[in-house]
């Protein structure tokens, strides 16, 4: 079978560059977001191959006979049930690395942005209140002089440990295995890395795992002078924890790029003058989305056409 002829679902929304090249590589079908399943036996018969956005649940795998390959958009694979695809012999793949740069250097904008509320500040000076008001309050808070503790050291956990060297932070992670030949100080336990620190980076996949596991007590440990901040996945919060602990000053800011149940935000969120909050960007940049729709594409192209895909995840039965 030519490639052509080769079938690949997309079920429901995908970056434009990717279903472009699909298309030309490929016999695809899209489906509709809420109706990615509504295929007739025939296309579920034919259809060997999948390019999603973080989408594709054990029964909707269960429904393709035919199926080789997943070919996820994102890093992340949380919403692939990678565990259940390779029990079927299904290879699964994603995006990682390309997006390593953008996403530490989101981090440290929305760190700065956090720490010294300058998205405020900016409205502040497009409301007219700078002439009317005069000069826009003094972050309570700076970066000077803070020791960051990253939970989460890996691809993109390094970035962001190196873009904050030159800062002159003191720096610490926890991992469940310590990393090699690193210059950071490795604390055994989260909640130990919460007490020794005042700023704590999520970097983090969603695991069960990984669950709410920034939770009340942790909040309490990282302190007054505390801040959070997460660019991994929104469902390693206990939301209703953090939205506590803002109001009651136990920890003193924080700034979210992803959220439990996205896109919505709770509401309290939008009362809290000590958040920053972004709506899931810090890959989102043309360049970058259009690295990791081109790695989608020819994860396919390589499996198709080789029998070999880049970047497999780790569950996946065949390696690269
Ligand atoms: O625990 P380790 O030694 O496997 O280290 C990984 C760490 N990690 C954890 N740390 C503490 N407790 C856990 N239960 C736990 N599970 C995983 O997270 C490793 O240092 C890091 C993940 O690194 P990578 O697999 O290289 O992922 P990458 O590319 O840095 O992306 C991280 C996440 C993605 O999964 C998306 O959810 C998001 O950032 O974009």
């Amino acid at each position: 079978m030519t490639e052509s002829q080769t079938t690949v679902l997309v079920p429901g929304r995908i970056h434009p560059r990717a279903l472009e090249r699909l298309k030309s590589a490929f016999t695809v079908i899209q489906t509709d977001p809420g109706a990615e399943m509504a295929l007739s036996e025939d296309d579920k018969a034919k259809i060997t191959g999948v390019a999603t956005t973080n989408r594709m649940p054990a029964h909707w795998i269960g429904e393709l006979p035919n199926l080789k390959v997943i070919s996820n958009f994102g890093v992340g694979y949380d919403g692939v049930d990678a565990a259940f695809a390779a029990s079927r012999g299904i290879i699964v793949t994603h995006t990682p690395d390309v997006l390593n740069d953008e996403v530490a250097d989101t981090t440290i904008g929305l760190l700065i942005n956090t720490v010294r509320r300058l998205p405020v500040a900016e409205t502040y000076l497009r409301g007219g209140r700078w002439e009317k008001e005069g000069a826009f309050a003094l972050s309570p808070l700076s970066l000077k002089n803070r020791h960051v503790g990253l939970l989460g050291l890996g691809r993109i956990g390094i970035e962001i440990a190196r873009r904050l060297e030159p800062f002159k932070v003191k720096i610490s992670y926890h991992t469940r295995n310590p990393r090699e030949g690193v210059p950071y100080t490795y604390v055994p336990t989260l909640i130990e890395l919460a007490q020794s620190v005042d700023t704590l980076i999520s970097i983090i996949p969603a695991t069960p795992e990984t669950h709410k596991i920034i939770n009340a007590d942790v909040l309490s440990a990282l302190g007054s002078n505390g801040v959070f901040i997460n660019v991994g996945r929104g469902t390693s919060v206990d939301e209703d924890a953090l939205m506590a602990a803002l109001k009651s000053g136990t920890i003193a800011a924080a700034g979210l790029d992803v959220f439990y149940d996205e896109p919505r935000i709770p509401a309290g969120f939008f009362d809290l003058p000590n958040l920053s909050m972004l709506p899931h960007v810090a890959s989102a940049s043309v360049p970058t989305r259009n690295d990791m729709a081109d790695l989608v594409v020819n994860n396919l192209i390589g499996w198709f056409r080789d029998g070999k895909v880049l970047t497999p995840v780790p569950e996946t039965p065949v390696k690269g």
